[in-house]
């Protein structure tokens, strides 16, 4: 059996088309889920539309719209986005759709059963924006820390005894202090957990817009009990229970909270085991500021992907700030960042390469008797993958990248130093093994690639007329043979214009 890995996204609201806050998240997540594919696990990649609740039923209302066509054509915008992004999900899940919705309310049953789901009734903040209640004092200024509209609101309310999970979520995060990430955001959520936590308000009667309850008609569940649960439904089935518990839920640090808190409180009253890691990135703003529809700056990775190219956008969402950080867009950082790592470094050196050995070396991978200086390159190279693996399991995408850019910048300074353009006339020989050396080189960064840029690296790579494609195939053993025959060299990595 292969080793398995179970990596979600959020499932988003579909209230609102989708901005670039989305797609960053989607993309980090496929580039994780492809790298592990490619390093031999059996992957299963979830993302999916949250489409209960009061913010849903009243956008559906504002644009006249019947809630469940509503709901269709945004998630369907959602689907269509992922392909436009080239995602590898495995799976699309919908609240709305009936296998999510029966096993939620088996769950609701057995926390019912198990005194861990009680009637009471509900008085305090409520903000519809976040779905979310807030204490009293959490409010700033009359309104959620978020920046949310709130409401008082008072109902009855079934309530989940999350007060009783507080001493056995701390021993958790005590014992698994990799469960949350990054370390910053881990310290908030454990100060958050020491400060008490409250019993959680998880029914609402006011609106009609949310999955049953089984036992009371007058009742639907909490969107966040319901939405939270899709990671386990899409798994709740033969083929696919071996995935849980999940691996990894890539997440903004918006919802941390609910993931970090709630989710596996929920899951403890199940007896359900754990997640093992829950990740929190930072937020996107747009020169400087923040991104709202009512700012009117949203930007649209659609029109991104129109003006220049979708591997240019997975590029620079994915290295444009260290994940878990914050970052900004900007259209010049934007086409320096493109221009200076993909076009003048790894595509400069392909073709600078490629070509040469399509006019001088009869199209061919050539013959080659390593010295000190080549197999010091290739060493870094051959040495590519273990690095790549330790920073894509910390989730530091940026850095991953950065030391395949860096294999770049080394590969560029030894073809400046070696100068093959002048052993032509002096030394062939050593010329055939300085380009020996540079093709191995790419053909190690053409696979590592592959799950950022996957369109690229692809072009890259059957330019080297390559077909082991795996992470554990970027080693020695897998090395070019001499006499290979190449096709003839295309640019990868058009330049673009300020
Ligand atoms: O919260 N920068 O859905 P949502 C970075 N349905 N990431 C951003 C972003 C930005 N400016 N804006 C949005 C929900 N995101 C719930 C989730 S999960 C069981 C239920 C990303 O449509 C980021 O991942 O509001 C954030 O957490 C998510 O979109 C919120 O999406």
């Amino acid at each position: 059996m292969s080793k398995t890995f179970y990596i979600t996204t959020p499932i988003y609201y579909v209230n609102d088309a989708p901005h670039i806050g989305h797609a960053y998240t989607t993309i980090a997540s496929d580039v994780l889920a492809r790298f592990k594919r490619l390093d031999g696990f059996e992957v299963m990649f979830l993302t999916g539309t949250d489409e209960h609740g009061q913010k849903i039923e009243k956008s559906a209302a504002k644009a006249g719209v019947d809630i469940q066509s509503f709901t269709d054509k945004f998630s369907e915008t959602f689907r269509s986005l992922n392909k436009t992004l080239n995602i590898s999900n495995d799976d699309f899940i919908r609240t709305t759709e009936p296998r999510h919705k029966k096993t939620v309310q088996e769950i609701w049953k057995k926390l019912l059963a198990s005194g861990n789901i009680y009637l009471g009734s509900y008085s305090g903040w409520y903000a519809v924006r976040d779905e979310a209640f807030y204490a009293e004092s959490e409010i700033v200024d009359g309104k959620a820390p978020t920046g949310a509209e709130v409401e008082w609101i008072t109902e009855p309310s079934y309530f989940f005894k999350l007060s009783a999970w507080q001493d056995k979520l701390l021993k958790f995060y005590d014992d698994h202090p990799d469960f949350i990430a990054p370390t910053s955001r881990r310290n908030e959520v454990l100060s958050f957990v020491k400060g008490g936590l409250h019993d959680l308000s998880v029914s609402r009667t006011s609106f009609k817009w949310g999955i049953p309850i089984p036992n009371d008609e007058h009742h639907v569940m909490y969107v966040w009990l319901d939405a939270l649960f899709n990671y386990y439904s899409a798994i709740h089935n033969e083929e696919r229970q071996h995935f849980w518990p999940c691996d990894l839920h890539i997440v903004g640090k918006d919802i941390l909270r609910f993931h970090a808190i709630y989710w596996p409180a929920f899951l403890m009253a199940c007896n359900l085991p754990l997640p093992k890691r829950v990740y929190a990135h930072g937020w996107w703003t747009n020169d400087g500021e923040k991104i709202s529809k009512s700012l009117g700056n949203t930007i649209d990775p659609v029109k991104l992907i129109e003006e220049f190219n979708l591997d240019y956008v997975r590029y620079f969402l994915m290295t444009e700030m260290p994940f878990g950080n914050d970052g900004n867009y900007s259209r010049s950082a934007f086409i320096n960042k493109v221009n200076s790592h993909l076009c003048n470094n790894i595509g400069n050196l392909a073709q600078r390469v490629l070509s040469f050995i399509n006019k001088n070396c009869d199209a061919k991978i050539p013959t080659f008797d390593l010295q000190e200086v080549d197999s010091k390159l290739l060493e870094s190279a051959y040495s590519l993958a273990d690095k790549m693996r330790v920073h894509l399991d910390n989730q530091e995408i940026h850095l991953a990248f950065e030391a395949v850019i860096n294999l770049g910048s080394a590969a560029n300074e030894y073809v400046d130093h070696q100068a093959p353009w002048s052993l032509k006339k002096t030394d062939p020989e050593r010329m055939n093994s300085v380009l020996y050396t540079l093709t191995e080189c790419l053909r190690i960064i053409g696979i590592a690639l592959q799950s950022i840029i996957p369109d690229s690296a692809c072009k890259l790579l059957d330019q080297l007329n390559i077909s082991d494609r795996e992470i554990k195939n970027m080693t020695k053993d897998y090395a070019l043979k001499a006499g290979t025959d190449l096709p003839i060299p295309q640019g990868i990595f058009p330049r673009l214009q300020n």
